[in-house]
């Protein structure tokens, strides 16, 4: 398998550490590329027209995307304990995973709004409803900290690389203040193998 990715990426980054932490990581070559809205990447565009990474290349020739439907597959692939659990619990992770990668979102299209879109065609209001969904996203992962405790799952994985990311492209904002646990739980998390081997740069 082939998984097209960038470092930065916390997309990416997800499925990466979600394929080291169940064993699969040797199984994909990483393909490094850079995307941005603005600039065409005939690459990714002939994979995925929606030109977005992280896409996977599976071993028979299919282009899977995005990062949520690429971790349902690499689960399906091993033979641990699932990260995607069935039962009662897969919803609350599936609503945990589904904040994780929102937050995410708003925080990328902050970071186009702020570093890629022209100043004169900046647009303060609409950066302020971004940053408005990341601290609500924010207030409610606080909220449900007991639920990244348990053992391992795709909820905390997306959480970790959330969070991961507002550190690498808004060192300046310090999310720590007020989200005490989740501070605390991506402490812990953050000293895992398949973290440190993926930190953004
Ligand atoms: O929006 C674009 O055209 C290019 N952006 C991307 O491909 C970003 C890279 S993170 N990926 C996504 O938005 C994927 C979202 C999708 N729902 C998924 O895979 O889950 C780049 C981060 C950075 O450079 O700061």
């Amino acid at each position: 398998m082939q998984l097209i990715y960038a470092a930065a990426s916390p997309f990416a980054r997800k499925v990466r550490v979600l394929a080291a932490e169940t064993g699969l990581l040797a199984r994909i070559e990483l393909l490094d590329t850079a995307v941005l809205p603005t600039t065409v990447n005939e690459q990714v565009n002939a994979r995925n027209p929606l030109g977005k990474i992280p896409v996977l290349l599976t071993g028979d020739g299919e282009a899977l995307y995005d990062s949520r439907v690429i971790c349902e597959y690499l689960d399906t692939l091993h033979q641990g304990r699932k990260l995607l659990p069935d039962g009662g619990a897969r919803w609350q992770v599936l609503r945990l995973a589904a904040l994780a990668d929102g937050l995410m979102d708003a925080a990328l299209l902050a970071r186009y709004e702020r570093s890629v879109r022209p100043v004169e065609l900046q647009w303060p209001a609409w950066l302020d409803g971004q940053q408005g969904k990341v601290q609500r996203a924010l207030t409610e992962l606080e909220r449900q900290t007991e639920h990244l405790q348990g053992p391992l799952d795709l909820a905390q994985i997306g959480v970790a690389c959330a969070l991961g990311y507002l550190d690498f492209r808004f060192a300046d904002f310090d999310w720590r203040a007020g989200h005490l646990g989740l501070a605390a739980f991506q402490q812990t998390f953050s000293q895992r193998a398949s973290m440190q081997a993926s930190v953004p740069g």
